[in-house]
């Protein structure tokens, strides 16, 4: 690595929050499945994501244990419509076949051109701009290849322009979810889903604008019928199995390194029974499922949701969806983040080009009676 290649993700983060700078930066369980199986709809997608459906309703959403972040407040009434949602994170199975089927190239497989990636980055990095300034060179900087990186033994995440999902710094296998994905590349994902399904697409890449069955814009999810993202909401009732009180998406209220792909090595939480660290991915239903039978909601890759993050009003909401803010929200956790991170009321937000080599994502689906 160069002294170029070091700086970056230590002084990329300029003076933004800890959310920001974070940002910054098969083995199948059958008998989880079965269980889950038992008492929950199922639909086979096109792609072979398994859809569970989500039994709609209210809950608490945000920081119900008053223990994160300013963003994760105020806790208020969400009331979410019944969903699908894949058990499991995209595999690079899956986007294997997505690719060699379209010819797709992730955002991470952008132009190389370090020359001019380092200058934006470098005024990027320039104190004597301002914060919008600086924000605006690191965006552009994104229009180049290349993925950011997980340091796991400095703990802290680099850049390197030849990673992309299939040229990770760890080892991968085709059951190991899909990494280095941005938010477009997650909608175009689901996009091509859907027409494997003959379902209309569920968003202009483009603008990022969800579509509802006749293809015009919309920010009602049940008007919407092809493969997406699930909301933010609805991301946080599933890990929540339908709304529940607790703290972790498998269905604990304590982290433990056997039971999510992160780093247990790190961190005095009283949540945290501390343990081994992680050096990459796990493989996908590699961990017990939560009631619903999702996999990995706690950890392993970092999932998009559909919904930019926006503050949480006090007031109650019904299938809320952002379509402003700064960036698209990532949650669960990733593999080389830590117990905080890992908790279901952490929320982060990135550019939707952006990506790192724990940014994935699940389907999910509008259920129609
Ligand atoms: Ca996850």
């Amino acid at each position: 690595m160069t002294n170029v290649d070091n700086r970056r993700f230590r002084l990329l983060p300029f003076d933004l929050n800890t959310a920001e700078l974070v940002a910054l930066s098969f083995v199948v369980c059958l008998g989880g499945f079965a269980v889950a199986a038992a008492t929950q709809d199922r639909a086979a997608a096109p792609d072979g994501s398994r859809m569970i459906l989500v039994p709609g309703g209210a809950f608490a959403m945000g920081d119900v244990f008053a223990e994160g972040e300013d963003d994760e407040q105020p806790v208020h009434q969400v009331t979410v419509a019944s969903f699908y949602l894949a058990d499991a994170e995209v595999s690079v199975g899956q986007f294997r076949r997505f690719v060699g089927e379209t010819g797709y190239r992730t955002s991470a497989e952008g132009p190389l051109n370090r020359a001019a990636q380092d200058s934006l980055i470098r005024i990027g990095m320039n104190p004597e701009l301002s914060r919008e300034q600086r924000i605006a060179a690191y965006d552009a900087s994104l229009e180049f290849g290349g993925c950011g990186w997980w340091d796991p033994d400095r703990r802290r995440f680099d850049f390197d322009e030849h990673l992309n999902w299939a040229n990770l710094r760890f080892e991968q296998t085709d059951e190991h979810p899909a990494v280095c994905l941005s938010w477009d590349d997650a909608a175009s994902y689901a996009n091509w889903v859907s027409g494997l399904q003959g379902l209309p697409p569920a968003y202009d890449v483009e603008s990022g604008m969800l579509l509802d069955a006749e293809g015009n814009a919309t920010t009602d999810i049940t008007k919407v019928r092809g493969y997406r993202l699930p909301t933010e909401a609805e991301w946080e009732f599933a890990a929540r199995e339908g709304g529940r009180v607790v703290r972790f998406g498998n269905g604990t209220d304590v982290a433990r390194w056997g039971d999510a792909a992160f780093d247990a090595g790190v961190g005095d939480y009283s949540y945290l029974e501390r343990g081994p660290q992680r050096r990459g991915t796990a493989p996908i239903r590699s961990h017990s499922p939560n009631a619903l039978g999702l996999f990995d909601v706690a950890g392993n890759a970092w999932e998009w949701v559909s919904d930019f993050l926006a503050p949480y009003p006090q007031d109650s909401q019904v299938n809320p969806y952002q379509t402003v803010g700064r960036g698209r929200a990532v949650r669960g956790g990733r593999w080389g983040g830590d117990a905080f991170e890992l908790r279901i009321a952490k929320r982060f937000q990135w550019q939707s080009n952006n990506r790192c080599d724990a940014s994935g994502f699940r389907l999910a689906r509008s259920w129609k009676r």
